[in-house]
C-alpha cells in the first residue's frame, strides 16, 4: 500500500525539477542572469539543479575572480556561510578609494540537499569597469559525502563554452553608461574611448576620451600605444601658415580636479601606420601612460567614419 503513494511522489518530484530546469538534460551550475552591469552592485544567483552523481550536495565553493569586488554573501538557513578574504592582484577601486584585499572565496556548508532537489545560492558583487566587454567565469565546486561536482572549466578565449564538460558559470560584463567604459588609474579616471572608423587604405585613424583628475597633484599623459597601429602618437591642433594643421605633443597636463577632453578639431590620440581599417561597431584595445598614474590599458568603442562623438553619446544641448 506505501508503494503507489511513494511512486506518485517521486513522479509529481520529477515534474517539478523537469519545469525548473528547462530541457537541459545534464544541467550545469549557472547563474540566474546572464549579464551583470559594470561598476554597480549585482545580485548574483547561483542555480544549483542537482547533486554529485546523485549524492546530496553538503558545500558549495565559489572562487571570486580577479576584478570582483565588494563581494557580500546572502546566509542561508540550514547552512554555514564563509567567506576567505586575501589580497587583490592589483588594487581596485570602490567609491573612488582604493581596495587591496577583499573576498576571495565563498562557502556555503553543513547543508543536505538532495540530488532531487534544486536551490539557489545567492551573492552580491561588484564587477571592475576594466571588465566591461568581457565574460567573467565564476568557478563553483560542489561537495558531496565522496565526491564533488567541480564547475571550474574555463573556455579559452574565443572558443565556446559549450564545448566544455563541466563549465564554469560565466557572466557578460556590461558597460555601465551609454555603451561606455570607465577605466582608471590610480586618481584618474578615463571616459568616453572612442575612436574614428577609418577609411580603407587610410594610414592614420584618430582616437578620444575625457581623462579627470581626482587626486591632489598633477600628472601628465605621456604615452598612447595600440596593437593595431605602429605606434601612437598625441597630436594637438595648431595654426600653420595660416592654416588648422594637427602636430605632435609631447605630453597633456591634466591639473588636479581638471577634466581635459581629447575630441576632434582639438587634442587627439593618434594611431600611426594602423595595420587595418577601423570598423564602424568593432571596440579595439589600447593603452595611455602617464607620468605617475602609470599605464592604464582601455578600449576604443569605434564611431562611423566622422563621427564627431562617441557611440551613443548624447549631443548635449
Ligand atoms: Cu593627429
Amino acid at each position: 500500500m506505501l508503494f503507489k503513494p511513494s511512486f506518485a511522489a517521486s513522479t509529481a518530484l520529477a515534474v517539478i525539477g523537469a519545469s525548473l530546469l528547462g530541457s537541459g538534460a545534464q544541467a550545469h551550475v549557472t547563474f540566474e542572469k546572464s549579464e551583470a552591469t559594470a561598476g554597480a552592485a549585482q545580485k548574483m544567483t547561483l542555480r544549483v539543479p542537482h547533486g554529485c552523481a546523485g549524492q546530496p550536495t553538503n558545500a558549495v565553493r565559489v572562487t571570486i575572480p580577479e576584478g570582483v569586488i565588494d563581494i557580500k554573501p546572502m546566509p542561508k538557513a540550514g547552512w554555514r556561510l564563509t567567506a576567505a578574504t586575501g589580497p587583490y592582484a592589483r588594487p581596485q577601486h570602490l567609491f573612488g578609494k582604493p581596495v587591496a584585499e577583499g573576498v576571495k572565496e565563498i562557502l556555503w556548508s553543513g547543508g543536505d540537499l538532495a540530488d532531487a532537489f534544486y536551490d539557489e545560492f545567492v551573492f552580491q558583487a561588484r564587477f571592475s569597469p576594466e571588465l566591461a566587454g568581457r565574460t567573467v567565469a565564476i568557478p563553483v565546486v560542489q561537495e558531496c559525502a565522496t565526491a564533488k561536482e567541480q564547475w571550474t572549466e574555463i573556455a579559452a578565449p574565443g572558443a565556446n563554452a559549450h564545448d566544455l564538460k563541466s563549465p564554469a558559470p560565466t557572466v557578460k560584463i556590461t558597460a555601465s553608461q551609454a555603451g561606455q567604459a570607465v577605466f582608471r588609474a590610480g586618481p584618474l579616471i578615463v571616459e568616453n574611448v572612442w575612436a574614428r572608423a577609418t577609411p580603407t587604405g587610410a594610414k592614420i585613424g584618430g582616437g578620444y576620451l575625457t581623462v579627470k583628475n581626482n587626486g591632489k597633484e598633477p600628472d601628465r599623459l605621456v604615452g598612447f600605444s595600440s596593437p593595431l597601429a605602429d605606434h601612437g602618437e598625441l597630436h594637438e591642433m595648431a595654426m600653420t601658415d595660416g592654416v588648422m594643421k594637427m602636430r605632435e605633443v609631447r605630453g597633456i597636463d591634466i591639473a588636479p580636479g581638471e577634466t581635459i577632453s581629447l575630441k576632434p578639431g582639438g587634442l587627439h590620440l593618434m594611431f600611426v601606420d594602423i595595420k587595418r581599417a577601423l570598423t564602424s561597431g568593432e571596440t579595439i584595445k589600447g593603452r595611455l601612460v602617464f607620468e605617475k598614474a602609470g599605464p592604464v590599458d582601455v578600449e576604443f568603442s569605434v564611431a562611423p567614419i566622422g563621427a564627431s562623438r562617441a557611440p551613443g553619446e548624447h549631443s548635449h544641448h
